[in-house]
């Protein structure tokens, strides 16, 4: 257990940018297609089981919701979509606000686009890749529900998705993820300390100054 991330609790929802809490400190924000497995995953890191609320109906928030971890940092559970019959409109002001915070928020650490990997890449994800990339973000592609696949299948997609991903713009890592078995939980939390500059807070276990891999 991480005590950080299990101090997480909702803090708003913000309908629009401009209704976002105040552009200071620290975020990390989580996007995916609905159903992708982004509550899940965001409650597994955070060790909580109805944080981010999961469902297994195709979601209808189209809402920024705002966790607190301290004073300064938070995570952001960005709107998705479900995979088809989304009106255009719909997709249109998605974009739009999508576009607009990405680019703007100065807060912003990093970007976590949540896929199921049975279905990796597909539109949705490129396109925030895409913007992450533009806004010169720190990514992960976090492939979740890796229980559902063998060992073997999981890393051979996981591989498939590092030599896509290393033809885009920007830093992308790729990390397989289960919250069913909380698979790469410490590693995500890792990656989250340093976008929300925590490393430098929290001594590691070792000794500090003296650090190497014998
Ligand atoms: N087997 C498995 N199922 C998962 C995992 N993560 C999520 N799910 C299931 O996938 C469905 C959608 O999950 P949810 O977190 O609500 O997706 P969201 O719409 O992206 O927030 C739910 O039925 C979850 O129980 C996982 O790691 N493994
Ligand atoms: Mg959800």
């Amino acid at each position: 257990m991480n005590p950080f991330y299990q101090r997480a609790h909702f803090l708003t929802a913000a309908a629009r940018v401009d209704q976002c809490p105040a552009d200071e400190g620290r975020e990390v924000a989580f996007a995916g297609r609905s159903n992708a497995g982004k509550s899940s995953a965001i409650n597994a890191l955070c060790h909580q089981n109805a944080l981010a609320r999961t469902s297994k109906t195709p979601g209808r928030t189209q809402q920024l919701i705002f966790f607190q971890l301290d004073e300064t940092r938070r995570l952001v559970d960005l709107p998705g979509y479900g995979y088809a019959k989304v009106p255009d409109s719909v997709k249109r002001d998605w974009q739009q606000h999508m576009a607009a915070y990405l680019e703007q928020r100065s807060s912003l650490g990093g970007l976590v686009v949540v896929m199921d990997i049975r279905h990796p890449l597909a539109e949705f994800d490129r396109q925030m890749l895409h913007w992450g990339g533009r806004a010169d973000l720190p990514m992960l592609v976090l492939l979740t529900k890796a229980d559902k696949l063998k060992t073997g299948a999981a890393r051979a997609t996981q591989h498939a998705v590092e030599q896509a991903v290393s033809n885009m713009a920007g830093q992308v890592e790729v990390m397989l993820f289960s919250a069913l078995k909380r698979q790469g939980v410490e590693s995500v939390q890792r990656l989250l300390d340093r976008w929300l500059r925590l490393d430098d807070a929290i001594p590691p276990a070792g000794p500090s100054d003296n650090r190497t891999d014998d």
